[in-house]
């Protein structure tokens, strides 16, 4: 029996879009882990990912030349379209091909999934038991006569590492060159640069995006073993040689006992390569050791969801932080020479300008290295969803426009050009913070510039060498003229 996985993310960039960025250059841990599932049960699985492909009429021949005896395709809500597409085209190429869709819209708005026609199955929550079952229960003639089959939660110590040959094969296959398995987005992660997931779930409870994953992954955070993600790093070194690496976890830095067990195992084990992981500005704040203990063992930067520099606005999120902690997690981060990658919205439900302008201000204050604003978008599956559907807010008119990209109406009530004004003021750098970082720059790049002029003058035969003086600092303390402390402090 033929399986095949199809990848449906073209909602963002379209076809022919593999290795522009990371939504179009890194693998999917839900399609590579039920893969790896129903390989380990024998069975044979090969993937089509619209990414690769040129158009409807490329997915069609090619298709139609595997002509698989079963599908599974994943979907998120901005999937909609591009899935009921592609099942669309199966059903007319292979009417007799078994259809199998799952992925977190099946499980958050499962009367809408199954709204879409030519569906054999639909699987809730989680994969790795439920899909091979379902294989095995076709293979053999046994094909179960409910259409929804609500996914038995898997121990995610048992379950192999995710099959990310499934996408590497395929991508080569289409001209991708490989240099790195996943393609790397920040200057401190060089290629070969991989993502992984240590868990599921999230014990927070932002308004817009909880209680989804709850329903997805359960309540409680459920986390691999430390031993568990160790093995497959080390696999992954031996295989790839990867130089960087990216937990995707939705908050990795939650767990104190975790992240400390982890970055002991990770330097014990000889690793060096510097990651970056998701955490809060309110735990970067409480727990300052912990991120200490990361950077030493290798982290290279947060992403940190900074959301609103609005107090209303964050309690209003349920973001369970205050705008000063947000701040100071800025502080905490350039402090230890980490990089952050700022996640914000604008054009959240009642939001005013003058609070839409407290964000711009906060951010343009935290000076973060990478940007990510998003118009707000609201998701099914989320409190903030039901709020915008209860008080008929929602623009979204198609299921495209589920990107949270912040170039589209989202909601009523919201003034759009002066959102769009708002999102790029926010990323114009202070003139402070602009010298601040070109100092730091030419520091990585020449070292100290008083050694970089003596450089210069013994160059061009102008240096003689002076005593040291000593001079004054205003807290009273004496220094070294020239010496290093002068030029590196503050910048
Ligand atoms: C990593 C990630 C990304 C990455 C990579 C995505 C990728 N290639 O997989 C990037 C940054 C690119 C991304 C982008 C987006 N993401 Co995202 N992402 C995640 C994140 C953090 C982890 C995904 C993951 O790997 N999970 C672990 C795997 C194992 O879980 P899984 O994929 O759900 O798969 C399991 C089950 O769903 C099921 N399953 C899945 N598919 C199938 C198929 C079959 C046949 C079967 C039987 C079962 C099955 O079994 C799997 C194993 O148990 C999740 C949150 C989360 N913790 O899951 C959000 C999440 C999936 N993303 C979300 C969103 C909204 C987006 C964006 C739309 C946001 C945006 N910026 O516009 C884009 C869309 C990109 C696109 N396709 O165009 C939402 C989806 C909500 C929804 N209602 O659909 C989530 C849930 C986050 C949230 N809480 O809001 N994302
Ligand atoms: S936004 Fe982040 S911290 Fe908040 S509930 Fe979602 S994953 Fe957790």
């Amino acid at each position: 029996m033929k399986t095949i996985l199809i990848y449906p993310g073209i909602a963002g960039r379209g076809f022919n879009c593999l290795s522009q960025g990371m939504d179009a250059g890194w693998v999917s841990h839900g399609l590579g882990s039920i893969s790896a599932a129903a390989k380990a049960d024998g069975f044979e699985v090969d993937l089509i990912d619209l990414r690769a492909l040129t158009g409807w009429d490329h997915f069609r021949a090619e298709f139609a030349r595997r002509a698989p005896d079963v599908i599974g395709l994943t979907m998120m809500s901005v999937d909609y379209n591009p899935v009921k597409q592609a099942l669309a085209i199966a059903r007319e190429v292979k009417p007799d091909v078994v259809t199998i869709v799952g992925g977190p819209h099946v499980t958050l708005a499962l009367e809408d999934s199954l709204r879409i026609p030519n569906v054999d199955y639909m699987v809730t929550n989680e994969g790795e038991v439920s899909f091979p079952r379902l294989l095995r229960a076709i293979s053999e003639g046994r094909r179960p006569a409910e259409k929804v089959i609500y996914g038995e939660t898997p121990d995610l110590d048992q379950i192999p590492f995710i099959d990310r040959s499934l996408f590497l094969d395929e991508w080569r296959k289409w001209g991708y060159t490989l240099n790195s398995p996943e393609v790397p987005f920040v200057a401190e992660l060089p290629g070969p640069f991989v993502t992984i997931i240590a868990g599921r779930g999230c014990a927070y409870n932002c308004s817009f995006c909880k209680p989804g994953e709850d329903h997805i992954f359960g309540k409680r955070v459920r986390r691999r073993s430390v031993d568990n993600v160790i093995q497959e790093l080390r696999e992954l070194r031996e295989r790839y040689h990867f130089a960087s690496f990216m937990f995707h976890d939705d908050c990795l830095a939650e767990d104190r006992r975790w992240v400390k067990e982890f970055c002991e195992k990770y330097k014990a084990e000889g690793f060096t390569q510097p990651f970056f992981c998701q955490s809060r500005a309110d735990l970067v704040v409480r727990h300052e050791d912990i991120v200490a203990l990361m950077r030493e063992a290798g982290l290279a930067g947060y992403f940190i969801g900074f959301e609103s520099g609005n107090q209303r606005i964050l309690n209003f999120l349920r973001k369970g932080t205050t705008v000063e902690r947000n701040l100071e997690a800025g502080r905490v981060c350039r402090k230890h020479g980490l990089a952050i990658w700022a996640n914000y919205m604008l054009g959240i439900p009642t939001e005013t300008k003058e609070e839409v302008m407290d964000t711009v201000n906060m951010i343009r204050e935290i000076d973060p290295d990478y940007y990510s604003p998003a118009f707000f978008t609201p998701h099914p599956g989320t409190d903030l969803y039901d709020y915008c559907v209860e008080n008929d807010l929602s623009l979204i008119q198609d299921y495209d426009s589920y990107r949270r990209n912040p170039t589209e109406p989202k909601i009523k009530g919201q003034d759009y050009e002066f959102l769009s004004w708002a999102r790029d003021h926010s990323q114009k750098r202070k003139p402070s913070n602009r010298a601040r970082r070109a100092a730091r720059t030419f520091v990585r790049k020449y070292g100290n510039p008083a050694n970089y002029l003596r450089k210069i003058r013994k160059l061009t035969g102008t240096y003689r060498e002076e005593p040291a003086l000593t001079g004054s600092l205003p807290d009273g303390g004496q220094m070294a003229k020239g010496s290093k402390e002068q030029y590196s402090s503050g910048l």
